[in-house]
């Protein structure tokens, strides 16, 4: 008996929920079928030509693996045909993607991570990619003000991982769902629907080799975390950890620190994204201060400090925090 494919999931909610529209349908689908491309590559990356570097260097100043470069072009060319999309923004590239063809554009703007943790690849660490949906307002052709909308704005937003399995798990604002691909078939099914994260964990994950340049107030959290008998880990891929942490309970942080004060992890297409998920599920994300999804990013490539998983263990980081500057005393 064939499970509950992610087509017929969505048919299914757009039945309940009526604003669902079906062009929607076909952008998700679009993103999976991206998804699974880069799946077969993840998976044979020790084989292929797929490992390795480009000799590039990206807009962040970071050595931009193979597998960047190849998802990166895979997500464009699976929707810049679609009629549905105005532009695409990806961490891989400097300025936003204008769909070429006027007459090949639509309401919707895709943000995406394509390849999160690429720096796993060559050590076979599981990792992701993470996207989100906008439509923003006004109808005339997409522009960098387009793009730098409140994380509450989204429509669609999930990741993939491509760990021991290949999962996609996304909301529209309808609760949170997980859907696993059946390679013999190649199709997403239905694994973890209506997910909710524990509103308290007994996990963190933090780099601690950072340590050093942390305030006050995020030491005095961590510290917390250990006397509490809370088991450290992480991963060093931002969609593991996170996923780990969504299905299990617990938080996810990367804070700001004396050198890099608003931290590493990009607001527009990795904080917001997977904050959106969280507060679906019953959790939360914050930058310190205040909800991740109500920030607007000032640039495409903005830096966020990040506490993300566990609501409770979100407030206490907020309390351990509160008053301090970003990237602390
Ligand atoms: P660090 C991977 O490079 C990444 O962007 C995230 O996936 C991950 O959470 C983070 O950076 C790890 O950074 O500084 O701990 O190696």
């Amino acid at each position: 008996m064939l499970g509950m494919t992610l087509t017929r999931f969505i048919i299914e909610q757009q039945r309940q929920f009526p604003g669902v529209s079906g062009r929607f349908t076909s952008l998700l689908e679009g993103i999976t079928t991206a998804a699974k491309i880069i799946g077969r590559e993840v998976n044979k990356a020790g084989l292929a030509e797929t490992m390795g570097l480009t000799g590039r260097i990206n807009v962040h100043g970071e050595q931009v693996q193979k597998l960047d470069e190849f998802a990166n072009t895979t997500i464009i060319h699976a929707l810049d045909h679609t009629g549905l999309l105005a532009a695409m923004a990806s961490e891989e590239m400097e300025d936003f993607y204008p769909i070429p063809d006027p007459h090949a554009r639509g309401p919707y703007i895709l943000v995406f991570d394509p390849v999160d943790g690429s720096s796993n690849i060559d050590v076979n660490v599981s990792i992701g990619t993470i996207f989100s949906i906008y439509r923003p307002p006004g109808s005339a052709a997409a522009t960098a003000e387009s793009f730098l909308r409140p994380g509450r704005e989204q429509l669609c937003a999930g990741y993939f991982v491509y760990g021991s399995s290949t999962m996609l798990v996304y909301t529209t604002g309808r609760g949170v769902h997980g859907f696993t691909l059946d390679p013999t078939i190649g199709e997403f099914l239905l694994s973890h629907e209506s997910i909710r994260i524990p509103e308290r964990g007994a996990i963190y994950s933090v780099n601690e080799g950072n340590a050093a340049g942390w305030s006050s107030g995020v030491r005095a959290y961590v510290d917390s975390r250990k006397e509490g008998g809370c088991s450290a880990r992480y991963i060093g891929s931002l969609v593991s950890d996170f996923h780990r942490n969504l299905l299990k309970g617990g938080v996810f942080l990367y804070p700001g620190d004396r050198k890099s004060p608003e931290g590493k992890l990009r607001l527009l297409y990795e904080a917001s994204p997977l904050a959106f998920v969280a507060e679906q599920a019953g959790g939360a994300a914050s930058n310190g201060t205040g909800p991740i999804l109500d920030l607007a990013p000032k640039t495409l490539h903005q830096r966020v400090p990040l506490a993300i998983g566990s609501r409770l263990d979100v407030e206490e980081f907020e309390a351990a925090v509160s008053g301090e500057a970003p990237g602390g005393d």
